[in-house]
């Protein structure tokens, strides 16, 4: 078969498709959203009625892909790593259930945060759960795993884990395919207990769960994707995972290392291919994108002998990604790398569009708040995030997807007045609702502003789940009509909104003001699909 250029996220993605993938769920989110948007415009998804539509978040995503696998079709459920952690009450427990149709759950790291709020390494969320995971080192392999995994959950009966990184999700390479496999047939499990997580039944599910590791540690250590390559020089052993394993070979000619190699691309870690390098070698130095999982699983508490090397040592750096040079110094070779990035490229500090309705809603805002002072706008993740940057320098929090709205009731609850909290369309779909609601619960002192820009801009535009419907779902959760205000973000309503946005402020309970422009990303997306429309 010839070869096809995909991006990391794509090879997965096609894998998935060619293994007879009945539906992916997903909550968009760097690095990770290609992966369903090429399934949404695949014409083998279209052909094949693959589920493909954005869930409300990742733990409804999760959840739908589990069903989708009790119902005996293969699901598979992408994130980025931030949101394992929403998905995680359904993955932890999901581990537990076991699968029926293949379970993959691929999630993609950012190493470095290049638009993150941390850079966490998703490895341990799958030792944690007891599955195995996988960590493509390039794109080929990125598809081989993918398209084994599905195997893989159905033979062991437990979802699997795929752990990409920036830049394998958003690097192409030239990927051969395999052939395509049909789609499951609906099958439901006959154990009536496997899916009822009753303690008595969670008991002996869990015990089952432990009796699978000595397997899946024998398949580690007999993946085609881990292998040990033996070398003359035994002054150095190198474990080298996922792409830090292209970071180490790009400095070798031919890709003919010296020293023993140690592949990993699939866990549970191999450990009698581990020992055995730890055994031959002198000094192991251990490469691996993230945190430093494996290190810190070979070298133990104490690493007496000292002769495990890495991130914990300090011969690679502690945080951010790895590259070939940095890889090259912690072995002594020379830097051959060429010059760091930002000596070429000069740094761009990011700003919200010309023309973004959020500039008006923050104008409104600094305008409304300025007798009250700094520290009493609790912001949320979105393109509005860049609220905090010069020469706004709107709001005081960003922590996490939905945490504004209840960061602003704890604020209120401790007796700060006013208080605000800032929130996009789409963010308070993910996880602001319920937040919205604890304070209805108390009539707490808040004034609630979701930014309603029609689409989730920060990750290319994506539907809001609540276009068109935010105020009535507002008022289903409680809020008091007399409260729920739409406004339009424009400087020639300036003076209207800031009057409105002091009054709700003065408000001793809950109240919602909606801005409604459509971003001008997508309005500009949208003419031009109208007009390429008309011509035809
Ligand atoms: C748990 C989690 N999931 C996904 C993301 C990625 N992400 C950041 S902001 C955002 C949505 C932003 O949309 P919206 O709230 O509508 O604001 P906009 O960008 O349109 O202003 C997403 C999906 C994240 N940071 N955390
Ligand atoms: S993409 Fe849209 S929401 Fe984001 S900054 Fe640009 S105009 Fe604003």
């Amino acid at each position: 078969m010839s070869k096809t250029l995909f991006l990391g996220d794509e090879a997965v993605a096609q894998a998935a498709l060619d293994a007879g993938l009945s539906g992916v769920y997903a909550y968009p989110g760097t690095p990770s959203t290609e992966i369903t948007e090429f399934i949404q415009n695949s014409k083998q998804g279209r052909e094949g009625q693959v589920h493909s539509i954005w869930a409300g978040n990742e733990k409804t995503a999760m959840e739908s892909a589990i069903g989708m696998s009790y119902a005996g079709k293969r699901a598979m459920v992408c994130m980025k790593h931030v949101g394992l952690n929403v998905a995680a009450d359904p993955f932890m427990n999901s581990s537990i259930t076991g699968a029926n149709g293949g379970l993959v759950v691929v999630v993609a790291d950012d190493p470095s945060m290049h638009s993150s709020q941390d850079e966490q390494d998703s490895r341990y969320y799958a030792k944690f759960a007891l599955i195995p995971s996988f960590e493509p080192s390039n794109q080929q392999e990125a598809y081989d795993i993918t398209y084994a995994a599905f195997d893989y959950s159905e033979k062991f009966r437990t979802p699997v884990l795929i752990r990409l990184t920036t830049r394998l999700s958003h690097s192409r390479a030239g990927v051969e395919r395999r052939e395509a496999r049909p789609q499951n047939p609906l099958h439901i499990e006959e154990n009536p207990k496997q899916f009822i997580l009753l303690p008595a039944n969670a008991r002996v599910h869990y015990r089952t769960l432990l009796g699978k590791q000595d397997a899946f540690e024998e398949e580690s250590l007999n993946s085609p994707f881990n292998k040990y390559i033996d070398g003359a020089d035994k002054k150095f052993g190198i474990i080298a995972s996922g792409i830090a394993y292209n970071y180490l070979m790009e400095n070798f000619e031919g890709q003919k290392c010296p020293y023993p190699v140690l592949k990993i691309a699939q866990y549970p870690l191999p450990s009698k291919l581990v020992a055995k390098m730890v055994d031959e070698c002198e000094t192991v130095l251990v490469a691996e994108e993230g945190y430093p999982f494996i290190e810190e699983q070979v070298r133990g508490l104490l690493n007496r002998t000292g002769n495990i090397i890495g991130r914990l040592s300090g011969a690679l750096p502690r945080d951010g990604e790895l590259n070939p040079n940095l890889v090259a110094k912690a072995l002594g070779l020379p830097d051959t790398y060429g010059a760091p990035i930002p000596e070429l490229v000069v740094p761009r500090p990011p700003a919200l569009c010309v023309g973004c309705p959020h500039i008006d809603s923050y104008l409104a805002i600094n305008e409304a708040m300025e007798q009250y002072g700094k520290g009493k706008v609790f912001a949320d993740i979105g393109c509005y995030t860049l609220g905090a940057l010069p020469p706004y320098k709107a709001i005081y929090t960003t922590v996490d997807m939905g945490a504004s709205i209840t960061m602003a009731k704890g604020a209120a609850d401790a007796g700060l007045r006013p208080v605000m909290a800032v929130i996009g369309d789409s963010t308070f779909t993910h996880s602001g609702m319920t937040s919205l609601l604890d304070c209805i619960y108390e009539n707490t002192p808040v004034t609630v502003m979701i930014l309603d820009n029609s689409t989730t801009g920060m990750t290319g535009g994506q539907d809001s789940h609540a276009l068109g419907v935010l105020g009535e779902i507002c008022k289903g959760l409680g809020v008091k009509e007399e409260h729920i205000h739409r406004i339009t973000p424009l400087k020639g309503h300036h003076d209207e909104n800031v009057a409105l946005i002091k009054k709700e402020l003065e408000y001793e309970g809950v109240s919602v003001i909606i801005p409604t422009r459509e971003c001008i990303q997508t309005l500009s997306r949208r003419m031009k699909k109208q007009q390429a429309e008309k011509k035809k």
